[in-house]
């Protein structure tokens, strides 16, 4: 590895990963943590610095999916290959938070946008792109992933009546904090910074143009991450960033920019839901049926409360959207590892037939799994 001597503790190192590296380090591998990765070329840094790093063979084919491919914010196990200043990613530590999201498209695949994140900072614009149903998905996500969310509200120079969007941010969150910024006055950029504190990791997640490179920029103090002007007249602006990369704060912690997202589908199914809709999760106990749907049956809490005034309507239909897509989800994923477990069995009983025509055959159908 090259370049300037880094703490691994100001990488977010600690004695929980410490010991689970413990093993490795008895084969003489290094601790190192994914900075940027494109197409299965690495960076990565580590005590001794920066450095380019590609996978060992092994992982390659043993990985079972792509998430089993580094990512940027794991940490890694690496070896320095003899006369070369690349290293070898062996190993991937047990990712301890992930931001994942299913693959733009039809297949049902998992797509991680960051993992290993304390905190992630949810942007929206304060202009016409704002959406509070698109926040309720993207915290959702986060929340499935174990991340703390925080909602960044950012271009407050743009909106004439921020309190107003404060306060019904504020109840689409939940409990998540919801800061108002602007990269353009500086407003907020202090608190924003006491949120990430030295050792932490914080990704930036939101659609295209709504301002995550420049709040990093400002976190920064400098130009580090590139920003194109948006349209006036739709406020959407083109992909300014291309790719994630882990930036390190000058006042500790890190950062993980991330391109913004056209298109976002859940992935995971299991409690993010509920914890991302509190309001709801709390008034749903009080349905009469234990299994009320909320859509039709006499004496649900939820429309009760709608018609009440306490809750609004595009709240309900948003929490019970984004369940029928986790349950799809759910299901989707249950087909998919059922077929791809009958190929694996299929796959096997083929490798068996083989090798009992043709001493050592083993060998070669080992590569096939
Ligand atoms: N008025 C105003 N404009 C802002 C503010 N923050 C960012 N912008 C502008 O919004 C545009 C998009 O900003 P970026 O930081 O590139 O947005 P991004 O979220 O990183 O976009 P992608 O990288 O494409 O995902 C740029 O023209 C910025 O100058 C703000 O607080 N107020
Ligand atoms: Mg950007
Ligand atoms: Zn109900």
């Amino acid at each position: 590895m090259a370049g300037s001597p880094v703490k691994l503790e100001s990488l977010g190192w600690d004695a929980r990963w410490e010991g689970e590296f413990a093993k490795f380090r008895e084969t003489n591998l290094t601790p190192a943590r994914v900075a940027t990765e494109d197409k299965h070329h690495y960076t990565v840094v580590g005590e001794p610095g920066e450095c380019l790093a590609v996978i060992a063979g092994k992982m390659f084919h043993q990985r079972q999916s792509n998430a089993g491919f580094p990512k940027v914010g794991d940490w890694v196990a690496v070896a320095p290959q003899p006369g070369e200043s690349k290293v070898v990613i062996h190993h991937v530590l047990p990712r301890r938070t992930t931001v994942a999201r299913k693959v733009p498209g039809r297949e049902v695949e998992e797509q991680l946008l960051a993992v290993n994140v304390d905190k992630a900072f949810v942007v929206q614009a304060l202009d016409a792109t704002f959406n509070l149903r698109r926040l309720e998905r993207f915290l959702v996500m986060i929340r499935e992933g174990g991340a703390e969310p925080v909602v960044i509200l950012n271009k407050a120079d743009l909106c004439e009546d921020v309190d107003a969007r404060l306060a019904e941010t504020q109840q689409a969150a939940g409990a998540a904090l919801v800061i108002v910024v602007s990269a353009k006055t500086r407003l907020g950029i202090g608190q924003l910074r006491e949120r990430i504190t030295p050792g932490q990791t914080v990704v930036f997640i939101g659609t295209s143009g709504v301002g995550k490179s420049s709040l990093i920029n400002r976190l920064c103090g400098e130009e580090v991450q590139p920003t194109i002007e948006v349209r006036a007249s739709d406020s959407k602006g083109r992909h300014s960033t291309t790719w994630r990369e882990l930036i390190p704060l000058p006042c500790g912690g890190l950062v993980i920019d991330t391109p913004g997202m056209r298109e976002f589908h859940m992935w995971m199914a299991g409690d993010g839901a509920d914890e991302a809709f509190p309001d709801i999760a709390e008034l749903a106990v009080r349905c009469h049926f234990r299994n009320c749907s909320h859509t039709t049956e006499k004496r649900c809490a939820l429309k009760e409360a709608v018609e009440a005034g306490q809750l609004p309507r595009e709240r309900v239909e948003s929490f019970l959207k984004l369940q029928r897509e986790l349950d799809y989800m759910t299901e989707e994923r249950r087909q998919h590892t059922y077929m791809a477990r009958k190929r694996q069995t299929k796959i096997s009983q083929n490798a068996y037939d083989q090798s009992r025509q043709r001493p050592g055959g083993w060998e070669e159908t080992d590569r096939l799994q």
